[in-house]
């Protein structure tokens, strides 16, 4: 990887991505649809090195969504293997000083799977390099209605926007600058809500398994080349 010299001086604190557009990609090499996830992991691996080597301190990463379960049952099973096939393939990360949040409803996915992420947010709870947050059977409003019930099950009466944080999954986690979405689409899709209220928004037509360090950095020098308001005049 050359020519990654770009404008890097402010780096965004918390990154977050929708990593799109592998289907597609296998689709387009007459692959199976599971030959472009396992290449989106590859491309995975190679951000969250060059984004903790850059000192991004949070990237957040859509694996799953609530509404990813309607897919073939075929696709499903593949994907819920791939977090342990990555995790035993990428040891390289987990030599980094990286903490591993998971974010979302966790008691639907596979027993196995949940003691594996148990596992990897344990023991990565004490480290200080950069916080990697992935979204597993996560939905942005499936967020904020858990957090609604949980607050009523405490039974508070009311709340405020430092209290209802504290209910959501990202609870501790801090709101995002930048979103980037790749393969086009231009949505958020029941991702973060609440996270993204000012957050810039990045959207290429690179698909997932083609996105690169040097695309990222050409993410991150649009985001400093924009004026960030938070409403007010500037
Ligand atoms: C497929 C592109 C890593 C997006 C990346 C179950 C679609 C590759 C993980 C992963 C997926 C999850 C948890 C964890 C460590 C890694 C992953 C899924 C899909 C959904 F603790 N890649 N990856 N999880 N893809």
């Amino acid at each position: 990887m050359k020519d990654t010299n770009l404008n890097v001086e402010n780096i965004p604190h918390h990154v977050a991505i929708i990593m799109d557009g592998n289907g597609t990609w296998a689709k387009k090499r007459g692959l199976p649809r599971n030959l472009g996830h396992r290449k989106g992991a590859k491309t995975l691996k190679k951000i969250i090195l060059f984004s903790n080597k850059i000192g991004i301190k949070y990237l957040t990463v859509f694996a799953f969504s609530t509404e990813n379960w309607s897919r073939p049952q075929e696709e499903v099973n593949f994907l819920m293997k791939l977090p342990i096939e990555f995790l035993n393939n990428e040891k390289e990360i987990l030599k980094e000083n990286i903490k591993f949040i998971c974010i979302g409803d966790k008691k639907r996915l596979p027993i196995d799977l949940q003691k594996t992420i148990d596992k990897h947010e344990k023991e990565t709870t004490n480290n200080s390099g950069m916080n990697l947050v992935v979204a597993l059977n996560y939905g942005g409003k499936d967020d904020i209605v858990q957090a609604v019930n949980h607050i009523l099950k405490d039974g508070r009466l009311e709340v405020n926007k430092e209290i209802f944080e504290k209910y959501l999954y990202t609870k501790n986690i801090p709101d995002v600058d930048l979103l980037i979405r790749t393969s086009g689409q231009q949505r958020i899709s029941n991702f973060l809500l609440w996270e993204l209220s000012y957050s810039e928004l990045y959207f290429t037509n690179i698909l997932w398994p083609d996105f690169n360090e040097k695309q990222l950095l050409k993410a991150i020098d649009s985001f400093n080349n924009r004026v960030r308001r938070y409403g007010g005049i500037k």
